[in-house]
């Protein structure tokens, strides 16, 4: 099975000072904007590790995660090389198991937690007609129930966040009756939200088609607050980046979703098209910057800091012709290089311009950030934890590819 071979050059990362200086030049204070990349900690899902596809076929990638324990391994292996992702995210059934304390301490002696847990109301015959949405009130009890063992099962990893996305819809005008099948969702997450334990949190993830080619129950983000707003304050909406129209303005969304405390995490992910699930900022990397900053800049704002602290980052992607491991890495390095740009924003001179109506130059203030090089300053990061400068040729250096392969043929 062809795979890469590890002796393919990648492009060096400069680790000169002078990159820095360059940074330094600009006005910006280095160390805090370490100790902010420092903080950024990015969850990685477990279900991007294994063997996925599309309609049309699995490609099978050598060593790819087979069990919940090889995804944990894997994703404890990607926070080693990045020290940037110490928790993965599970998904139920995919990831059960009978024993979860024994999980959880497999993850820790890994050196990674559990994170967010993540139901399934997709993949069994019953919700073909939806799951909270069915117009069958025993099919919306057993979507009911598996949420709740998703409850108890956050309870048992020490999870705060249960994460839900909702394949329902209909396929044809006049299948169901839209506002009933409304009713049934707000009626459903309200029993879930009230088995919510202290210290967890329900995010609600939208998506504007797919599985459902018709009307999505849950298609975008007004209809995701509106349900959170009913649902009570520890229910918050959480944007996949894939999961919209093509050039919506995502960002913006972003913004007036801090603005109401309302954001509660991301699926990040790139896409061309429709829900690619790529690597994220490989397809518009700008569009990730864009969203960077307007979290940056709730984070700076007294009056959004505080739901800007708490977001989730999470990963969500599926990689079909590449390796999972170093197609994780490298997102992890893409979340970095974006929100380190944005780091670099002069916001006092940017809110000037804005105030003066300087359009251009209020403009030129993001591309200049965006334009910086930050490698250097992601080095820097990396090197004060004595991780490598490029954890993507580390990982393609170590073996580890070669490794996994032959103990998991
Ligand atoms: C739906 C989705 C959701 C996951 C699934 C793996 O498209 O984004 O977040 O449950 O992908
Ligand atoms: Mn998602």
């Amino acid at each position: 099975m062809q795979g890469p071979s590890s002796s393919v050059r990648l492009a060096r990362v400069s680790t000169d000072p002078v990159g820095l200086e360059v940074i330094r030049e600009r006005g910006v204070d280095v160390e805090p904007t370490l100790a902010q990349l420092r903080q950024l900690e990015i969850e990685t899902p477990s279900w991007g590790y294994g063997d996925s596809g599309t309609r049309f076929h699995v490609y099978p990638w050598p060593g790819a995660a087979r069990t919940v324990h090889e995804r944990i391994t894997d994703a404890a292996l990607v926070h080693r090389l990045t020290g940037a992702c110490p928790s993965v995210a599970i998904h139920i059934p995919w990831d059960r198991v009978d024993d979860w304390s024994e999980l959880v301490q497999f993850a820790e002696s890994q050196g990674i937690r559990i994170g967010a847990v993540n139901p399934n109301l997709f993949q069994e015959d019953v919700y073909r007609l939806g799951s909270f949405c069915n117009p069958d009130p025993d099919v919306r009890r057993q979507a009911l129930d598996h949420c709740l063992e998703c409850v108890e099962i956050a309870g048992a990893v020490g999870s705060s966040i249960v994460s839900l996305w909702l394949a329902d819809g209909t396929n044809y005008p006049g299948q169901d009756d839209l506002r009933g099948r409304f009713r049934h969702l707000v009626d459903g997450l309200g029993e879930l939200y009230a088995a919510l334990p202290d210290g967890v949190k329900l995010l609600v993830e939208y998506k504007f088609f797919e599985p459902a080619f018709y009307a999505t129950d849950l298609p975008d983000w007004g209809t995701a607050a509106l349900v959170c707003c009913k649902l009570g304050p520890r229910a918050q909406v959480l944007v996949d980046t894939g999961h919209h129209a093509l050039s919506t303005n995502i960002e913006q969304i972003v913004a007036l979703l801090l603005e109401e405390g309302l954001l509660g995490g991301f699926h990040f992910n790139s896409r061309k098209y429709a829900d690619d699930d790529l690597i994220v900022g490989s397809i518009d990397p700008f569009e990730l910057f864009r969203i960077m900053n307007e979290i940056v800049a709730a984070k700076l704002d007294p009056s959004t800091a505080s739901v800007a602290d708490e977001i989730a980052f999470m990963i969500d992607q599926s990689h079909n012709v590449e390796g999972k491991l170093e197609a994780m890495i490298q997102s992890v390095v893409n979340i970095q290089t974006a929100f380190a740009k944005a780091l670099l924003i002069d916001r006092n001179h940017l809110r000037e311009v804005q105030k003066a109506g300087d359009v251009l130059v209020a403009h030129r203030a993001l591309v200049d950030a965006y334009e910086t090089d930050v490698r250097p300053l992601l080095v820097a990061l990396r090197a004060a934890s004595n991780l490598p400068s490029d954890p993507v040729e580390a990982f393609r250096s170590s073996g580890h590819a070669e490794r996994l392969a032959r103990e998991r043929a």
